[in-house]
């Protein structure tokens, strides 16, 4: 195992759920992190939480991975003791809706395909140059069971996902040669504001997709990727798919009262 002490660590998403629960493993491990989502407020409320209770420094980035001017300076501008990062934890995503196709939302679609897909190659094209040239570097992109199989309804954020999958192995065989690596971490259902986002806002609607499964917690996410990223360097896990004991596939889902 490899240790984090002083690795820096870029998480997109960290305001909630997995990314959140990522910033709190990694900064146990002695990492410094830089987190960045569109919510400061919650970021500050996380940076002040892994300050008190590891020590951990945190650079705090408001960001909309869809502004692809704003990543690039951004990422430009990072001060220099911030700026040479060796972990991008690529899990800012969204999914919006669960329309037919031909009954779909045009802004739900764009939100999804600009967020999941533009945002996360926005992130990798502005990071990934840097350690290639440090020689160190490890890219995890969050993709889903959603990329593997399609469900009814899960049309435009299935294929968003499918082409997380496509970008995680196209990186991977790009960077053949070079000893940066990259990990898809593709879980089925798990219990976060996901599918409140989803459903805009509707929270009743959002909490009976988990009722009686027991699902994955954003925990055991950050559990996976800890352990993805401090293996040997030679080591690359390419690809996990975790769900829940009580999930066999996208749509195969069994509920307990
Ligand atoms: P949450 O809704 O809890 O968290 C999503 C995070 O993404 C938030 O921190 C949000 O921050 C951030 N985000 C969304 N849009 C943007 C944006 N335009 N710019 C910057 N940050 C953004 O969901 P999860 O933790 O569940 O989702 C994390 C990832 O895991 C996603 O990629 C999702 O697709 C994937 N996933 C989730 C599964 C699940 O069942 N929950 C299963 C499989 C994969 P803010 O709003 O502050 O910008
Ligand atoms: C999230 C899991 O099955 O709701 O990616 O699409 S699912």
């Amino acid at each position: 195992m490899i240790s984090l002490q002083n690795q820096i660590v870029l998480i997109t998403g960290a305001s909630s759920g997995i990314g959140t629960a990522c910033a709190k493993v990694f900064a146990g491990a002695g990492a410094k992190l830089i987190l960045a989502a569109r919510r400061l407020e919650r970021l500050q409320e996380l940076a002040n939480t892994l300050n008190q209770e590891f020590g951990t420094a945190t650079h705090l980035l408001q960001l909309d991975v869809r502004d692809r001017p704003v990543v690039e300076s951004t990422i430009a501008n990072l001060p220099p003791e911030w700026s040479n990062i060796d972990i991008l934890i690529n899990n800012a995503g969204l999914s919006r809706g669960l329309d037919k196709l031909h009954e779909g939302d045009f802004h739900d679609w764009e939100e999804m395909i600009d967020t999941n897909i533009k945002g996360l190659l926005y992130l990798s094209r502005y990071v990934v140059p840097g350690m290639v040239k440090r020689g160190h570097g490890h890219i995890v992109n969050l993709g889903s069971i959603a990329g593997h199989q399609t469900y009814p309804g899960g049309n435009v954020y299935c294929a968003t996902k499918a082409a997380v999958k496509a970008i995680s192995e196209g990186l991977k065989q790009d960077l053949l040669g070079t000893p940066v690596r990259v990990t898809s971490v593709d879980p089925g259902m798990v219990e976060t504001e996901f599918s409140e986002v989803r459903f805009h806002g509707d929270a009743e609607r959002a909490k009976r997709v988990y009722q009686g499964v027991n699902p994955l917690t954003p925990d055991d996410i950050a559990d996976v990727i800890f352990f993805c990223t401090t293996r040997s360097p030679h080591v690359n896990i390419n690809e996990v798919i975790l769900m829940p004991v009580n999930q066999a596939s996208a749509t195969l889902v069994h509920r307990h009262n």
